[in-house]
């Protein structure tokens, strides 16, 4: 008999089968649950236009980029589209109605780390080409762009479009991060879709992916093949706006539910902690280099400190500055943050806290912080073009030539060695290599890590909160040192400890602390940081003999201020991402996919799918279509400067982020007054849920309000 089959004394034994045929149990443990069938069941509202039997593309030239000389050049059949409003049409007659229900093969990619909404990108789409068209195919290209190099596909149909509904992840296709960036993909891309015999092709994907989607449109022109991208990350770096900063685009889908689902976790640490009372949680959450998802969790859980990569870029050292000009000089190092300047501000807020008897809390990290500190920031730089002339030149990788981390190092050994002997070699010279050296080896590895298929340096996989953490831990035992990082005692325990035995709290008081008399929480002096230092400080103010004993008392208050520094770290990103959609990313992503069809159906190529006015009320939505190619910028990447997407990072004249750094002493909380923490609560699918959206979004959009 195994231990399923043993049941608890007095019952009847069952057998493992008739456990498992008992309904209880089948109901208890069948994956196709009440909520799974909530979610599959929910059909989102569309935007007013997709009520209509017809859409049709109204052009406008009221919004202006500036086009980048080299996207003219590289893109020329799709560089001169304008932004295109969908429009609503009950009727459509002859050769446009034609053109509009002709039957269509479509084939749709997921590209990139997956966002919660992509199945209803994919369900808009289905639903709308079906509506015009029913014999019209839908094929899904498998595991992201390689599908559409290999030709793996597989076509939709109702049961497997039905089975995705309002769920979360790319299950339903996969997806993968391939970029089509040589000839001979290209080519072979372009192979599959004529012979799948595609009218378009619809690239779901972030600023890379529609990068590429740009090119494919490029390449595909002639061949009538319709290109279209769909703006997905939940980085939330996708947004556009024109050259008068007209909001077009003014969040990717996905971003609203990651930052939710990491808020909810964020934000029970804060409970956690403020009941615990001793642990200090360092949260690092995703978004590669921008930090608009840490802006937002600051936003929906006001945790005690959140770092904005993008202000600390912006720091000016003013003392520094005062002090070089004494002397008539610059420092240019006053600009910018270093890594031990950062560790020293985490440490005030950590100092300040303690100080008021809050030796906890919790710490927001943005994965990509180490892209807005300078002297990193060189060195990932300096180590993307290390890599990418050595795969140039030795056409191999770096990676798989230099397998072990002190393989790497004596590569840049050898290269330091050089720039001593070759003046003209500058890449990396003996101070960048003893700098690098100092570097504890699991963050060497993190930066030495392989860029992906785009370039991209990988933030998720470096441990950045523990060199951060590391610095900071080093900081406080300074401090700790020196006196000034003292765990505050409230004055009335002071009082009632030193009552119990007896002892004079007014004489006490006078010789332990340094505010007594004045404030709730008193401070030991500076000079009381051991046993043997408060032994003297007593012995001094004739509490006890030179060799006398310290009152038990004394002890318990001396012990309790001296804080100790327990963290817990966590990293919030793969959880969130693959999160079931808020009710705004299943309404936004199902209306893109639908105007994806609008464009499809329309004769559009080279544009990305958008909504505008997502801010405002639903009814006020407008689905559009965005020139990609007048998004278009080189930017450094591998070494060499390439045409892509602009990415958009935090704009700290923002209204969010002013807002955010308006209260950050107010959330630091180092007061008496309790912690201002933030309940986001779950993420909910039903009441009027669909009315939450990002308060980054709404906060923003007043701006556009003049407000
Ligand atoms: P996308 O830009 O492709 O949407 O990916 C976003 C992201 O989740 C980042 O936040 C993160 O840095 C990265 O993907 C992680 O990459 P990977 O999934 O390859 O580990």
């Amino acid at each position: 008999m195994n231990d399923l089959e043993a049941t608890m004394p007095g019952q009847k034994t069952t057998g493992t089968k008739d456990l498992l045929a008992n309904p209880v149990v089948q109901k208890a443990i069948d994956s196709i649950n009440a909520e799974l069938l909530d979610r599959r069941n929910y059909a989102p509202p569309r935007c007013e236009v997709f009520n209509k039997k017809f859409t049709v593309l109204k052009e406008t030239n009221e919004y202006k980029f500036t086009l980048d000389k080299e996207a003219k050049k590289q893109l020329p059949d799709i560089i001169d589209n304008h932004v295109q409003i969908v429009e609503g049409w009950e009727k459509a007659q002859g050769a446009q109605a034609r053109q509009y229900g002709k039957r269509r093969n479509i084939g749709i990619v997921f590209s990139g780390g997956p966002a919660p909404g992509g199945h209803n990108v994919i369900a808009g789409l289905y639903d709308a080409a079906k509506k015009a068209n029913p014999q019209s195919k839908i094929y899904g290209f498998l595991i992201g762009p390689d599908g559409i190099i290999e030709n793996e596909v597989v076509e939709l149909n109702d049961n497997l479009v039905d089975s995705y509904r309002n769920l979360g992840g790319f299950t339903m296709i996969k997806t993968g991060r391939t970029k089509i960036d040589n000839k001979e993909k290209m080519a072979l891309s372009k192979d599959t879709c004529t012979s799948l015999d595609l009218d378009a092709l619809v690239i779901v994907g972030g600023d890379d992916s529609n990068t590429n989607a740009a090119f494919l449109a490029q390449e595909m022109y002639k061949d009538g093949i319709q290109v279209i991208g769909v703006p997905k990350t939940i980085d939330g770096d996708i947004q556009v706006r024109d050259d008068e900063g007209n909001v077009l685009c003014a969040m990717s889908f996905g971003f609203h539910t990651a930052a939710r689902a990491f808020a909810i976790s964020i934000s029970n640490l804060c409970t956690d902690s403020s009941s615990d009372v001793k642990y200090w949680h360092i949260c690092k959450v995703m978004g590669r280099v921008a930090s608009h998802l840490a802006l937002e969790v600051a936003l929906q859980t006001h945790a005690n400190m959140t770092l904005i990569g993008e202000d600390l870029a912006n720091y000016i050292d003013n003392d520094r500055l005062d002090a070089a000009e004494k002397d008539g000089n610059l420092d240019y190092h006053a600009y910018g943050m270093t890594l031990r300047h950062l560790s020293r501000v985490i440490c005030a807020g950590i100092v300040r806290r303690a100080a008021v008897g809050k030796n906890y809390g919790v710490i927001v990290i943005p994965e990509g912080v180490l892209e807005f500190i300078n002297e990193i920031q060189v060195f990932i730089m300096k180590l993307n073009t290390i890599i990418a002339e050595y795969n140039q030149t030795h056409d191999k990788d770096f990676h798989r030539s230099f397998l072990l981390l002190e393989d790497k190092l004596e590569y840049l050994r050898r290269l330091a060695q050089r720039s001593r002997s070759d003046a003209s070699f500058k890449l990396w010279n003996t101070r960048d290599d003893d700098l690098f050296n100092d570097m504890p080896a699991f963050f060497q590895e993190g930066l030495l890590m392989e860029r992906d298929s785009h370039g991209n340096f990988p933030f998720s996989q470096v441990e950045t909160e523990k060199v951060i953490i590391g610095l900071v831990r080093d900081y406080l035992n300074i401090l700790r040192e020196e006196g000034t990082y003292k765990l505050g005692i409230r004055r009335d325990y002071f009082q009632k400890t030193l009552a119990k035995d007896g002892l004079d709290a007014d004489r006490y008081g006078t010789a332990l602390f340094k505010n007594f008399g004045k404030d709730t929480y008193l401070l030991m002096q500076p000079s009381i940081i051991s046993i043997k230092t408060l032994k003297q400080a007593l012995s001094a103010a004739g509490l006890i003999e030179d060799d006398g004993i310290i009152p038990p008392a004394i002890e318990k208050i001396y012990k309790k201020s001296v804080p100790n520094f327990k963290t817990q770290i966590h990293f919030y990103g793969y959880d969130g991402r693959g999160n079931d959609p808020t009710r705004f990313d299943c309404i936004y992503t199902y209306n893109l996919g639908l105007a994806v069809f609008a464009l499809v159906a329309n004769g559009a190529t080279g544009q990305m799918a958008a909504i505008r006015n997502l801010e405002q009320d639903f009814s006020r939505w407008q689905p559009i279509g965005i020139p990609i190619a007048s998004l278009m910028h080189l930017e450094e990447r591998k070494g060499k400067l390439t045409l892509v997407l602009e990415k958009s990072i935090v704009d700290i004249d923002s209204i969010a982020f002013r807002v955010v750094k308006a209260n950050r002493d107010k959330w630091l909380a180092a007061t008496l007054d309790e912690d201002h923490y933030r309940r986001p609560g779950p993420i909910r699918f039903e009441g009027k849920s669909e009315e939450e959206r990002p308060i980054t979004l709404e906060l923003n959009a007043l701006a556009a309000c003049g407000k």
